[in-house]
């Protein structure tokens, strides 16, 4: 993960508004990273650690070690130790988000995929037949530029656009700081749009319901297996693209094959957004989400938590329980 790239620090605009994510140390051992302090084993790294690459004559393989990660003059214990403090605090933030959405009945997707697999496209199109129905709201990650955000709007769909400049993914505390900056509605459908990356937005948990996985048939058969981690880390897989399978030769049934090989439970839709194929399917899906969200709410709001103990209250309408959020609600707007 990003323990090789270094990526998420410094450079992340929300809403065109920077701030700076974690001090950049001048000399750290690899850019973006707080330097980390050295252990013990340092210049007499353990056996494991002094060659942790699996090596064949037509073949180095730089994953077979602890941190399943390779980045120069780092040990594997150092890596290790690094991931486990940035994804230990994503985890708390994601926690953080997810009872957010939970108190307010919404519905969120983290749509993750390589550049160009459709995502803006789909959301365009989803939001589109969605008009009118459903509230939603959508948070677009990318490098630079607002484009994508610009897309959406032109839906009448508020969007909120996060730059994470040299940052390939996006993480749970960028959500968070974006929520305070939207106006969610409750019961609503809020999408969040990750930076095209197949390796990275895998390992970060932004408080969604589920990730959903984005593969476009022009990609090739073997992405699953290549990039296993995303693959893994969704529930939903979109085989997107799918009017241009006449001009391919995309094997379908080897994509979802090896789709199931990492991950036996993805559920799988065959999508495109040019023809509409499985539009309905994916809207279903989404529509069962929606209302699993809005039942959860709904039972939270029936447990009302008193000095001791908690009680149910079946008959009575109960008011929503204050929240430390509700302090939060400030520009931006959903329909
Ligand atoms: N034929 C076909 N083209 C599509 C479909 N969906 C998207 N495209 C095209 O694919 C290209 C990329 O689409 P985007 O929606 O911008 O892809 P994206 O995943 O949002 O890209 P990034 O945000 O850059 O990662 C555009 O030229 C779209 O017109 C589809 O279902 N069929
Ligand atoms: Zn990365
Ligand atoms: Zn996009
Ligand atoms: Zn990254």
């Amino acid at each position: 993960m990003c323990t090789v790239c270094g990526c998420g620090s410094g450079e992340v605009t929300i809403g065109g508004a920077g701030f700076a994510k974690a001090a950049r140390p001048k000399d750290g051992p690899t850019r973006g990273w707080k330097p980390v302090a050295a252990t013990p084993t340092e210049g007499h790294a353990p056996a494991a650690d002094a060659d942790p690459v699996h090596a064949g004559h037509h073949h180095l393989h730089f994953g077979d070690g602890p941190a399943h990660a390779h980045a120069p003059g780092l040990t594997q214990p150092q890596m290790v130790k690094i991931e486990r403090d940035i994804l230990g605090r994503n985890d708390a933030c994601a926690e953080e988000n997810r009872r957010r959405l939970a108190v307010q009945g919404i519905f969120a997707l983290n749509l993750v995929s390589s550049p160009g697999s459709g995502k803006t496209t789909l959301l365009v199109r989803t939001l589109t037949e969605l008009a009118g129905r459903v509230p939603a709201a959508v948070i677009e990650g990318d490098q630079q530029t607002e484009f994508d955000a610009e897309r959406i709007r032109a839906t009448g769909v508020a969007a909120l656009q996060i730059n994470t400049g040299k940052g390939c993914h996006l993480d749970a505390d960028m959500i968070g700081r974006a929520f305070a900056r939207m106006d969610l509605a409750d019961d609503s459908l809020l999408l969040i749009e990750n930076v095209g990356n197949l390796v990275c937005p895998a390992a970060f948990d932004l408080g969604e319901a589920h990730k959903v996985a984005i593969l476009s048939v022009t990609e090739g058969e073997d992405k699953p297996l290549k990039y296993p981690d995303l693959f893994a880390a969704a529930d939903l897989m979109l085989l997107n693209k799918v009017d241009l399978l006449p001009y391919l030769t995309f094997d379908i049934e080897r994509a979802i094959g090896y789709a199931r090989r990492v991950n036996p439970d993805i559920e799988v839709i065959r999508t495109s957004s040019t023809s509409g194929e499985g539009i309905a399917e994916w809207l279903a899906w989404l529509e069962r989400g929606l209302a699993k969200a809005r039942e959860c709410r709904r039972d939270a709001m029936q447990t009302v938590p008193t000095a001791g103990h908690r009680q149910t209250v079946r008959d009575e309408p109960v008011e929503a329980q204050p929240t430390p959020f509700d302090g939060l609600r400030a520009n931006g707007t959903v329909r």
